[in-house]
């Protein structure tokens, strides 16, 4: 099948599921040609099967907005024209359902018909998309869709509440190839950051509000009052100055490590004790699981479909948003013993194999053959 993906090519889980899916159906034989304003992070086209398209948007000084989704319609038009394009799966409604709805309208006056399958992610539904100025673009975008699908089951709650859709929405969780773990790395380098005695605190995110890093701080605050450990703080965005600032108020910015965006989670991951996610809302908590399969307990928020990654009392502990105190309370439950953190380290790995690939990439063929009959069918 020729597969023309869109997606947000930065650090967020959205871009790099697309990705990942993407190299995976390219390993299956399937022609899949990337959409987007920027190589993806996690895309690496040594598969003769990946295509890159840039989207350029040229800086026009009478535009106060640049529009982008004018540009990417325009790129989607050309792609799937000059490559024969059989299917169209776009991240995000925003604006990706959007602009694809347009290129859709274009090709058909060419006489070129092909299915839109649109994956929602969570941003587009709960933070941004749902905002008057938004809803009836995105309302629309959704139901023009020939087929929806949603990261958690309650994603797909949340859609249905918010919106008036009247399409079928089809759960299809984010997932992992548990394969690249199986040889966890020897190289841990757990000296580098911490000494011997120092449990190892990590979080991972883009740092926007929606994160709630004070409360990660907190956590780990409350942490290191008890035994000795480091924080390390993965990933760039508008919230890390300040969390910089909150870490000497509080005076614990020797045992704080801000590295920056990496490509190395795993690396980070397989060394850590314990993942703190305690998020306003997360649709699925792609960076949980990941810390899951690298053998890291959860500390989370129970937002979103945190239930359906981290399970209570088993892979980690969810607490109400917010209560930083029984997240805390939890992570030293988790820590203080270290037959119980082995317990946890051990079941977090294990539940991360039901998002395994090999489980996970059935559900997007099937939805694609699908979306292919039923779409054929009605031209
Ligand atoms: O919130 C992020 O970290 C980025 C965001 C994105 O758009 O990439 O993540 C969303 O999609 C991920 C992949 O499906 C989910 O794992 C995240 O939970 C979701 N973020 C939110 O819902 C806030």
């Amino acid at each position: 099948m020729r597969i023309a993906i869109v997606c947000y090519p930065t650090f967020g889980g959205s871009g790099v599921v697309a990705t990942e899916l993407g190299i995976a159906l390219a390993k299956r034989g399937h022609e899949v040609h990337f959409i987007t304003y920027k190589h993806p992070v996690r895309l690496s086209l040594i598969n003769d099967n990946i295509h890159f398209h840039e989207v350029h948007v040229p800086e026009y000084s009478l535009f106060h907005y640049q529009p982008y989704e004018l540009a990417l319609s325009s790129r989607m038009v050309d792609t799937i024209r000059l490559h024969k394009i059989e299917l169209l799966h776009v991240h995000y409604a925003i604006p990706h359902a959007y602009a694809g709805y347009m290129a859709k309208q274009i090709l058909k006056e060419e006489g070129i018909d092909i299915p839109m399958v649109t994956t929602l992610h969570g941003t587009d539904i709960t933070l941004v998309g749902n905002h008057p100025f938004y809803k009836p673009a995105v309302t629309f975008s959704i139901n023009q869709s020939d087929i929806v699908t949603a990261v958690s089951k309650n994603l797909k709650q949340k859609t249905l509440e918010f919106f008036d859709v009247h399409k079928k929405i089809e759960v299809i969780p984010n997932f992992i190839d548990t394969k690249k773990y199986s040889n966890s790395y020897t190289d841990c380098q757990r000296s580098l950051m911490a000494e011997d005695d120092e449990k190892i605190i990590t979080h991972i995110s883009n740092f926007r509000k929606v994160k709630h890093i004070p409360d990660v701080i907190q956590i780990f605050y409350g942490i290191q009052e008890k035994m000795p450990a480091k924080l390390i703080l993965v990933g760039e965005g508008p919230e890390k100055e300040q969390a910089e600032v909150l870490c000497d108020e509080l005076g614990i910015s020797k045992k704080v490590i801000f590295l920056g965006n990496t490509n190395e989670v795993d690396r980070i991951l397989c060394f850590s004790d314990l993942f703190l996610l305690p998020s306003k809302s997360e649709s699925f908590g792609l960076a949980a699981l990941e810390a899951m399969i690298n053998r890291t307990p959860v500390i989370s928020s129970n937002t979103g479909g945190l239930p359906e990654v981290n399970i209570q009392g088993v892979t980690g502990y969810l607490s109400d948003v917010h209560d930083v105190q029984e997240m805390t309370e939890n992570a030293l439950r988790i820590l203080e013993d270290e037959e119980t953190l082995e317990k946890f380290k051990e079941n977090a790995y294990k539940e991360a194999f039901k998002f395994d690939i090999t489980q996970v990439m059935p559900l997007y063929e099937a939805v694609y053959k699908k979306a292919l009959k039923q779409f054929y069918k009605t031209v």
